[in-house]
């Protein structure tokens, strides 16, 4: 074959379950494959808090105001690990900000779907959070130890996040049936998209093989959509709602529910950058940015000055 040396044995370390670190060799393919999911990863941490930021100022009570801007603040927290995660590859914030900022990195389609009612924030935190755990609990044994270890703290968070979001349902399904309406309604919109999260079908999944044998990747794409699927199932069951799949059926030999095909032309678009709020979200992300350069630019003014004294 036409692996090198070095590769080989970086082959071998990963087959045995050695972790990779962060000044140990790796093949640039490697480097360069964990630098565009980790990043993409952080990207969508911090674009996922704007969904939910619609919102905070028209929370029901105190209380589920309160829990939602703990949970959109343990968003901007995983994005600041995530890109640590990355610059410990060798790439510059400023540069992956910068790949952000220009609309040339990707972050989740998911966070291109707008927010329309008290309910989104409730299938936000049921679905998609529910979906990112199915997703991060295998990369917390990825072969990157440095993103391995950040997903451990990050997946403990997700799951409080998950709950929070099915406890808004349960309260919504429990109220009147204009409520109820609501749940059904944010459900409908929000189901086909928390599939989507998944990426496209393993046959389309241009990456998955060489992630596999990088063990970047402990399941395929279509592997952790089932589980989201057999895992949600019951739960919108339990809610009295209606899975918005006419295809959907239990296949008693398997163990699997069997659901309806995806809208990929739906997800290419999003990806593309024509999704309902694609430019906007890029936009706000921008001017925050850019709101925020006196502030950046304050915080080195200070560590310079401290460091003079220090010197002095
Ligand atoms: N959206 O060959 P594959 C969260 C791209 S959770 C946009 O299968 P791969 C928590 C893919 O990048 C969401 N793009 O790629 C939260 C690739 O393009 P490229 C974030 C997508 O990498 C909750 C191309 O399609 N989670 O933020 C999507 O092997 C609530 C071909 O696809 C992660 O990022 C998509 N859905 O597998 C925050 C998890 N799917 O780069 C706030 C880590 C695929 O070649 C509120 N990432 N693409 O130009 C992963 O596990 C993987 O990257 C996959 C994609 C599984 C997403």
């Amino acid at each position: 074959d036409d692996m090198g040396q070095d590769e080989r044995a970086f082959q071998a370390r990963i087959d045995e379950g050695i972790k990779i670190e962060a000044k140990d060799w790796m093949p640039d393919a490697y480097r360069k494959t964990l630098i565009r999911q980790i990043s993409q990863h952080a990207h969508s941490e911090i674009v996922g808090q704007l969904p939910e930021g619609n919102w905070v100022t028209r929370a029901p009570t105190l209380k589920r105001k309160s829990i939602l801007l703990a949970k959109i603040q343990d968003e901007a927290g995983h994005g600041l690990y995530l890109y640590s995660a990355a610059e410990t590859l060798g790439v510059s914030r400023d540069e992956l900000l910068a790949a952000l900022h220009s609309g040339k990195a990707k972050y989740s389609s998911i966070f291109n779907y707008p927010t329309l009612s008290w309910a989104d924030m409730g299938a936000i935190g049921w679905l998609v959070d529910g979906s990112a755990i199915i997703n991060q609990i295998p990369l917390c044994r990825c072969s990157y130890g440095p993103y391995a270890r950040a997903m451990i703290r990050v997946c403990k968070e997700e799951s409080f996040h998950a709950r929070q979001g099915y406890d808004i349902m349960m309260s919504l399904c429990k109220g009147t049936p204009e409520q109820k309406a609501m749940a059904q309604d944010a459900l409908n919109r929000w189901w086909w998209p928390s599939l989507m999260m998944f990426g496209p079908s393993d046959a389309a999944s241009v990456n998955s093989a060489q992630s596999a044998q990088w063990r970047i990747k402990l399941f395929s794409n279509d592997e952790l959509r089932q589980r989201m699927v057999d895992q949600t199932v019951p739960q919108i069951e339990y809610l009295g709602l209606t899975v918005p799949d006419p295809d959907l059926k239990f296949n008693a030999e398997t163990g699997h529910y069997e659901f309806g095909e995806i809208d990929w032309s739906e997800f290419n678009n999003v990806l593309k950058g024509n999704g309902p709020c694609n430019r906007e979200r890029l936009q706000t992300r921008v001017k925050a940015y850019e709101d925020g350069e006196w502030f950046r630019d304050a915080l080195v003014a200070y560590a310079d000055k401290q460091a003079e004294k220090q010197a002095a």
